[in-house]
């Protein structure tokens, strides 16, 4: 670090090397005992802390840290807005939920959708907030689509910032300038003004999810399903078919809480701790003490078996899902087939997807569905926090039944040799077998860091190595690399920006040490990759295990552990590697890879696209 005058904060406790899960009652819930980070008081305290843990993982505290240059200005909003005469959010309806896996036979097609981004004011649990959605609904629509076939997509922006919207989990080959990203692979598109994103589904098989890929904007509700159907998935046949989005939900307005998470004094007077969340939603629909009675229900069949899609939309904590009386078995996750796996519950961080399947084979009755929030992530107390969020499946009875009230506190017990909580390290990729041997290697240090003092902006920031991501203002990496690139391929961008440069096609390993007290979930776009290798502490060269490596699009990398991920670099453009969880993310956690830089200096862009930059 340049200068002693910066404060290392670290926000947990020295003796916490490992991941500790939190207790786990029998039907899989979390207990209300997680383990909130406690505000460290005294600064001998925290900084002994963090020379511990510098000693233990060999962390090097000599990082030169690249600060954020600030743009806080720059937006142009007005953040006392009145929002008393906006319409109302549309509610869900349970139909909304069952998805139409028949269109699988349908001839390859063109998909057409008009996307209108606007603010409105909801009330997801009963508790009124100002949200951005699109087409007045939360969550947005589901796209549902079959390998193969185009999607077009018209999203105009009525909002007072400009936006975007990510794909999440698709390959964009050759069509990285539609992958949504904003200040990467496009400018917003400005307030007023539309975009059309054209491409087809060229790979991707299985459940995802579109969402805004701008600031923090998808916290406040722009995010919808995203289904892509195929004929040679290599999952077990189903009955019926059904979307789950489960999020965490905040009553507060995202650039609010942004702003506080930033402040030097941190939202509840230790810098560096998110904004706890106020409960959560299941297909928009949460709730919060008396504010709402309602709850997401479906009626299904007996004795069938019905693949949910779980999709965690949400912005900060995991999600731990279970239906009472009911095992569940999964069967994708990520997109990836997997050979199918009993469990009893399952945890599934921001931006992952799961799918398993239910049998209605219990006795005939309405049963409690629960997806509980990772409590663990809690750095203070948030009274009032909705801590578990609730959803009925009934079969065999009236529409209108509900379960028995008594067990939403006190959920049914396990019966003796249920299966578990899932553990990752249990997938096995159907068809999958070794990944190819790599030819190229990154390796990056994941840290969070109160960096105070005359070079630096007082505020909490993310570093990946010492670059604490700043979006590039009116140009994307991808456009100012078209307009700038040099012979070698890289592009020329700011101090803010930490891009790793591939040229030619490789095997490519990124080796990331977590050198923080908290867990990541991170995201790579445009790639699966295979995860070859993790393990506590920095990454000493261990050896991988290639039998069958999991391939996905997001991992979470737990606390002061390190992983080995690995993918095939044949796909041109620039590509973010970032945490998903929104408070890091806009603190700067991203890292970009330029691959093949030849290769995407050939996209043949909409220059109303470029144009765009000079009012975004
Ligand atoms: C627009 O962005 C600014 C700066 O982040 C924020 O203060 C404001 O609330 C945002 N407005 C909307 C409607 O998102
Ligand atoms: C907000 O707008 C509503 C309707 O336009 C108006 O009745 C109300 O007085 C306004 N509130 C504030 C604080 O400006
Ligand atoms: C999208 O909006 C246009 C008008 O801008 C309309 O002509 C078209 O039918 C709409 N398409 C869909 C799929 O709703
Ligand atoms: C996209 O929608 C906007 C707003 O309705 C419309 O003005 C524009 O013509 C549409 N673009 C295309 C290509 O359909
Ligand atoms: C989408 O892209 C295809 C292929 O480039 C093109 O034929 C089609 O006209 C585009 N559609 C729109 C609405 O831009
Ligand atoms: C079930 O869902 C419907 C909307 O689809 C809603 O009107 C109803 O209140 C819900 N039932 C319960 C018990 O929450
Ligand atoms: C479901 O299967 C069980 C066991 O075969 C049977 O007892 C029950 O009647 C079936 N329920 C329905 C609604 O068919
Ligand atoms: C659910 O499981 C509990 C505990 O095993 C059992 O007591 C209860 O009868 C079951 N409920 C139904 C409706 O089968
Ligand atoms: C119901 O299906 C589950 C698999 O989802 C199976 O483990 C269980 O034995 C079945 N129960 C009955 C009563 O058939
Ligand atoms: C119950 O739900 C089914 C399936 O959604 C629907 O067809 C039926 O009309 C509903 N019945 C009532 C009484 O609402
Ligand atoms: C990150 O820092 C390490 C150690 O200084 C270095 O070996 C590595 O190449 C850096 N990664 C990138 C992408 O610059
Ligand atoms: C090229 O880089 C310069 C300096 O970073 C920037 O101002 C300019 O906008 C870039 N050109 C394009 C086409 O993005
Ligand atoms: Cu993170």
């Amino acid at each position: 670090m340049a200068g002693s005058s910066a404060t290392h904060e670290s926000k947990g406790d020295a003796h916490d090397l490992a991941h500790d899960h939190a207790p786990t009652t029998a039907n899989g819930t979390k207990s209300a005992s997680g383990r909130p980070r406690k505000p460290l008081i005294i600064l001998a305290v925290i900084v002994a802390a963090f020379v511990v843990l510098g000693l233990a993982l060999g962390l090097g505290l000599g990082l030169g840290l690249k600060h954020k240059h600030s743009s806080e200005g720059a937006a142009s909003a007005n953040p006392t807005a009145n929002t008393t005469n906006l319409q109302n959010v549309a509610t869900p309806k349970s139909a909304d939920a069952f998805l139409s896996p028949e269109i699988v036979d349908e001839p390859p097609t063109t998909r057409t959708y008009n996307f209108t981004v606007e603010e409105r004011t909801g009330s997801p649990d009963g508790v009124q907030k100002r949200m951005l959605v699109v087409n007045g609904q939360y969550p947005g629509p589901t796209i549902e689509a079959n390998v193969g076939d185009r999607i077009v997509v018209n999203v105009t922006n009525k909002v007072s910032n400009s936006t975007s919207i990510h794909w999440h989990g698709l390959y964009q080959r050759g069509t990285n300038f539609y992958d949504g990203s904003m200040a990467i692979t496009q400018c917003g598109i400005p307030t007023g003004e539309s975009m059309v994103y054209n491409f087809t589904f060229d790979g991707f098989v299985g459940s995802t999810w579109w969402h805004a890929h701008a600031g923090t904007q998808y916290t406040d509700g722009i995010t919808g399903a995203l289904i892509i159907h195929a004929k040679n998935e290599s999952v077990p046949i189903y009955d019926g078919d059904i979307v789950l989005q489960l999020a965490d939900l905040y009553h507060g307005f995202s650039p609010d809480l942004l702003n506080l998470y930033h402040t030097p004094g941190g939202i509840d007077g230790t810098p560096g701790n998110e904004p706890v969340p106020d409960g959560g939603t299941i297909n928009g629909v949460g709730q919060y003490g008396s504010s709402n009675t309602s709850f997401f229900n479906v009626t299904l069949e007996s004795n069938k078996t019905y693949r949910l899609r779980l999709v965690n939309t949400g912005s900060f904590v995991a999600m731990e899902f279970s239906v009472d009386n009911h095992t569940l078995e999964v069967i994708e996750a990520d997109g990836t087939a997997v050979e199918p796996f009993a469990v009893s519950s399952l945890s599934i961080a921001v931006a992952q997807r799961y799918s398993v399947l239910l049998r209605t084979n219990q006795t005939a009755g309405a049963y409690w569905f629960r997806s509980g929030l990772d409590q663990d992530a809690f750095t203070y107390d948030n009274p009032g926090v909705q801590t578990e969020v609730r959803g009925i499946i009934r079969y065999g009875v009236d529409n209108g039944t509900i379960p028995d009230v008594a067990l939403l506190d006190s959920p049914p017990s396990l019966p003796d040799g249920a299966p578990g909580d899932l553990d990752t390290t249990d997938l096995v990729p159907v068809d999958g077998g070794p990944a190819p041997d790599s030819t190229f290697s990154v390796y990056l240090t994941i840290s969070m860091q109160y960096a105070s003092g005359p070079d630096y902006l007082s505020r909490f920031l993310s570093f990946i190595n010492s670059t604490s991501w700043e979006p590039l203002l009116k140009t994307s990496s991808l456009f100012a690399h078209l307009g700038n690139h040099t012979a070698d391929g890289s592009a020329t961008l700011a101090d803010s920006q930490l891009v790793t440069t591939v040229n030619e096609v490789h095997v490519v390993d990124m080796i990331i040490d977590n050198l923080d007290d908290g867990d990541h979930p991170f995201h790579l776009h445009g790639h699966k990759f295979w995860i070859m290798q993790s393990g506590v502490g920095r990454y000493q060269g261990e050896s991988v295990d290639n039998e069958h490596p999991m391939q996905r699009d997001t991992l979470v990398i737990p606390a002061y552990t390190h992983v080995l991920l690995r993918f095939v670099g044949d796909n041109p453009g620039f590509w973010a590697f970032h945490c998903h969880i929104q408070w890091h993310m806009a603190a700067g956690l991203l890292f970009q890879l330029n691959m093949l830089p030849s290769e995407s200096s050939k996209f043949n862009i909409p220059q109303y696209m470029v144009d765009q930059c000079q009012r975004a």
